[in-house]
């Protein structure tokens, strides 16, 4: 019997697979069909203090290789996902679910948190340091000193399990010093990565940008940032304190590129591209190529090969 499940932040899930936040988790529609697939758990939208309609349309296009968005966090409000995932908690009381949330400033994520406290929530809290695609507000995880200064307050005023979910880095000196920032706090865990911020997708029949928002700027994900998400798992894997895990997300639409996520030592990996363009049924093929991989290689969990990753030195 070869097995994909895989623990987090001290909580077990059947299937290591699950959704990318901004993914099939806008309102409970899109959720109960997450839920309803063989993925080990949702994360929902990143929810801001207030409801957002987010960036003008056209604002994702599919691409040969990926995607580019700049939705602009279009979101229901904090208490929206709340109310769901406490459905969700009573009618699948054995799952544990994430909640992706983000302010605009540390005074909103202070009251994002408070309102988690007060709330009945029992899961994982995924605070999005990353969104690469509100104009005028740059991508708070490429601040570190302005990291630090949140996680800070972060861990001062909320006490479950909480990780941050980075954009990507490029550079071994920045992978050194954010890893020494984050391994100051008690983190659950670091998901890695966010979409590429701010490329351009161009339609070369109409000389035109292809979404609206920023001038057709945007997010990348999809096959371009696969070898970008490897790094950045890795790289984090390699230097941060053993407590706190790893998510990958990055380019997975195979069983393969998860077997690759978890051999840089991903514990759990999340979809977001693929799953856009192929829906949640994605989460059973992608559960039979993982075990199809694992079987090639005689792995019958994911511990066999988490981290393993092989050097040519
Ligand atoms: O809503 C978005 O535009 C968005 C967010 Br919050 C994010 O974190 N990553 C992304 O690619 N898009």
């Amino acid at each position: 019997m070869i097995s994909t499940e895989t623990t987090l932040a001290g909580y077990h899930f059947d299937n290591c697979f699950m959704n990318a936040a901004g993914v099939y988790c806008y309102d409970a529609a899109e959720l109960n069909q997450v839920q309803a697939s063989m993925a080990g758990t949702f994360v929902t939208k990143s929810a801001t203090v207030m409801p957002r309609s987010g960036n003008p349309e056209p604002r994702y296009q599919p691409t040969r290789l990926g995607s580019i968005n700049s939705m602009g966090l279009p979101n229901e409000g904090l208490p929206y996902y709340l109310d769901y995932v406490s459905q969700q908690q009573k009618a699948v009381p054995d799952k544990t679910y994430f909640q992706s949330i983000t302010g605009f400033n540390i005074e909103e994520d202070e009251q994002l948190l408070a309102q988690i406290s007060a709330s009945d929530f029992k899961g994982v809290v995924e605070l999005n340091l990353s969104c690469p695609n509100v104009p005028g507000k740059p991508q708070t995880g490429y601040d570190f000193e302005m990291v630090e200064r949140i996680l800070t307050r972060v861990f001062t005023v909320y006490h479950g399990p909480l990780g941050v979910k980075l954009p990507p880095y490029f550079d071994i000196v920045h992978f050194d010093q954010m890893a020494a920032i984050l391994n100051q706090f008690p983190l659950a865990f670091v998901n890695s990565v966010n979409s590429i911020g701010n490329g351009l997708k161009i339609d070369v029949a109409t000389e035109r940008v292809v979404i609206k928002p920023k001038h057709g700027f945007g997010g990348i994900g999809g096959d371009y940032i696969k070898p970008t998400a490897l790094a950045n798992v890795h790289a984090f894997y390699q230097r941060l304190n053993p407590a706190i895990q790893i998510i990958g997300t990055g380019g997975i639409k195979s069983g393969q590129d998860a077997f690759e996520h978890i051999l840089c030592g991903a514990s759990m990996v999340q979809v977001g591209t693929a799953l856009q363009k192929e829906g949640p049924i994605i989460f059973e093929r992608l559960t039979r190529e993982l075990q199809t991989s694992m079987a090639q290689k005689g792995y019958t969990k994911l511990s066999d090969f988490r981290g393993k990753l092989q050097y040519l030195d």
